[in-house]
This record gives structure tokens, sequence and C-alpha cells, in this order.
């Protein structure tokens, strides 16, 4: 059991607006492994920060589709654990909730699947950097859902030609619009904010916690390791999102 102070807990009761952020560490327990620990096997002798870019795709496309195809498969076969699910009753008790993910796994999505009650009730998931399952042309960045299978990797895009991509959001890429004016908005004005499971340095999404701070949030960090929120935050758990969620969720409920 870890220690979940009684402030933090009334804050979480009152709160008129979660906002909640997650990123590869929620993902852990589900066998994900984590954006930094991505590089197991035949990929370990890869940077992942210099084959998610556009740059490494230009210079050698089969080999950064090959890396999102293994990751693919991988994710395809994980299951949302106690972490994704304690978010989901979190979302049932709140009166607003926003859950914005970096991750691109769509676990959190997969919950929504499974729980036949929050299919039609909830406000959608806010994915920042895209989705591994969707594939989109390289030179005109729109969505391909179908396409003739050849063996060539990667596949080509049936209007242009260009080779087509993963939809996910690499180093130097802009992040989807209206998901960031979206995000940016719940930071400004959620009374308790979430940061679960993130190294805390990719921006704009590190830039999150600190404005919901700002704007008067409590903000809880919920983590193994310290990260650069951690001096900042309210309150730090230390400790992994599949055990930390549902404690909080249990403590919150017995209603002291
Ligand atoms: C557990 C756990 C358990 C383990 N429970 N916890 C300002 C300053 C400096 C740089 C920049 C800046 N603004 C922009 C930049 C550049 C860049 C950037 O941030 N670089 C930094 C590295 C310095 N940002 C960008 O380029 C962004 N674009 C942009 O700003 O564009 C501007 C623009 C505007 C207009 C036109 C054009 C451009 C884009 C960022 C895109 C990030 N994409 C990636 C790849 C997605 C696809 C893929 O997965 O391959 O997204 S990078 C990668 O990092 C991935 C993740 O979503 C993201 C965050 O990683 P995350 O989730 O934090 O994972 P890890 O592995 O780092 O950490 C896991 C954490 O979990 C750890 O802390 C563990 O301790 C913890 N953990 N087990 C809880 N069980």
């Amino acid at each position: 059991m870890i220690d979940i102070p009684t402030p933090l807990l009334d804050a979480l009761r009152h709160a008129q607006h979660i906002a909640v952020l997650t990123g590869a560490g929620i993902s852990a327990e589900s066998g994900v492994p984590t954006f930094r620990d991505a590089q197991t096997g035949l990929w370990s002798k890869f940077n992942p920060q210099e084959l998610a870019t556009r740059e490494a795709f230009a210079r050698n496309p089969k080999l950064v589709w090959e890396w999102y195809a293994f990751r693919r498969e991988f994710i395809a076969r994980a299951e949302p654990n106690a972490g994704h699910y304690a978010l989901t009753e979190l979302e049932k008790r709140a009166e607003k909730f926003t859950l914005v993910t970096q991750n691109i796994d769509g676990l959190h999505e997969r919950v929504r699947q499974n729980v036949e009650t929050l299919r039609s009730s909830v406000s959608p998931i806010i994915e920042l950097h895209g989705n591994i399952f969707r594939t989109k042309c390289f030179r005109e960045d729109t969505r391909v859902s179908d396409w003739l299978a050849t063996d060539e990797i990667p596949p080509r895009c049936p209007r242009c030609g260009s080779y087509m991509r993963p939809d996910v959001v690499w180093f130097g890429e802009a992040l989807p619009r209206r998901a960031l004016d979206e995000s940016f908005r719940a930071a400004e004005s959620c009374d308790v904010f979430f940061s679960i499971g993130t190294s805390g340095v990719v921006e704009p999404a590190a830039s999150l916690p600190f404005i919901a701070l700002r704007n008067g949030a409590v903000v809880i960090e919920v983590n193994p390791e310290e990260t650069p929120l951690s001096a900042s935050a309210t309150f730090c758990l230390r400790g992994v999102a599949g055990i930390v969620m549902p404690q909080i969720l249990e403590r919150t409920a017995e209603g002291n």
C-alpha cells in the first residue's frame, strides 16, 4: 500500500473537472515497452528518438515501417491493465473528465469497448501523438485505410503512389491542432490534473501539468521515477499506475 495523502483525496472528491495526461508508463504493465525502453531484440541497436522522425523515414522508409510493424503486432496482443480500468472508473464518478494520452497504442479506447456502460456517455479520448493502428500517406498527409497488398515495404498510397507511414506524430511535426487546443483548454480549466507514466520531457505535452498548476489545479504525478515535474507537482505518488490508480479509487470511495 502506498500512502495517499488525505488532502489529495479531498481534492479528488470535490473536483468539478479532472484532467489526466498519460504516457507510455501506464501501458508498461500491459507488457508494452515504454517509448524509451522500446528497443528489444533486433531493434536494440537503434535509438527510438532517431527512428521517430520524418528524416529517418525519408532516409530508410523500410526500416522505420518495419519498426512500427513490429511494435503494432506487439501492441495488438496487449490488453488494458488495472491502471487503464481505474481511469474509466474515475471518469464514471467525475462531473467532468478529460483524458489526454501521448500513447499511440489505443489501450484507453479498448477499455471503453470492454466496459459496456462507458461506450456512449463519455468524452472522447484525446490522442496527442496519433495511433499506430492508422496509416497515412507520407506525401499528402491524408489517412488511408485500404490499399492493394503487394510485397513492397512500405506499401504505396493508392491515390498518389507515395509511401505510406503510420499516423503518429514524429519529432519536429505539429500535433493535431484540435487535440492540442482541447488539451490546453482542459489543463487551464481543470481543478485536478493527473500526470501518469510519462517522463515529461516531450513538448508540448510536458507543458500541460505546468499550465494546470499555473491555473490553480492540484497536480498529481504517478510514476515510480522522478521527472522534471516532480519538484513542482502538488503530490508525487511513487509507484506503478496499475497499483496506485486502483488504490486512489478505493480510498476516494471510502469517504475519509
Ligand atoms: C511508469 C510505469 C508504470 C514506467 N506506471 N509509470 C521545447 C523545448 C525543447 C524541445 C522542444 C520544445 N518544443 C518542441 C520540442 C521538440 C520536441 C521535443 O519535445 N523534444 C524533446 C525530446 C526535447 N517536440 C516535438 O518535436 C513535437 N512537435 C512539435 O513541437 O512541433 C512544433 C511544430 C509546430 C508547427 C509545425 C511544425 C512543428 C512532437 C513530439 C512528438 C512525440 N512523438 C513520440 C513518438 C510517437 C510515435 C512512436 O511512439 O513511435 O511520442 S516521441 C515519444 O515520447 C512518444 C511518446 O508519446 C512521447 C512521450 O514519452 P513518454 O510517454 O513520456 O514515455 P517514456 O518512455 O519517455 O517514459 C515512460 C515513463 O513511464 C517513465 O517516466 C517511467 O518512469 C514511467 N513508468 N513504468 C507508471 N508501470
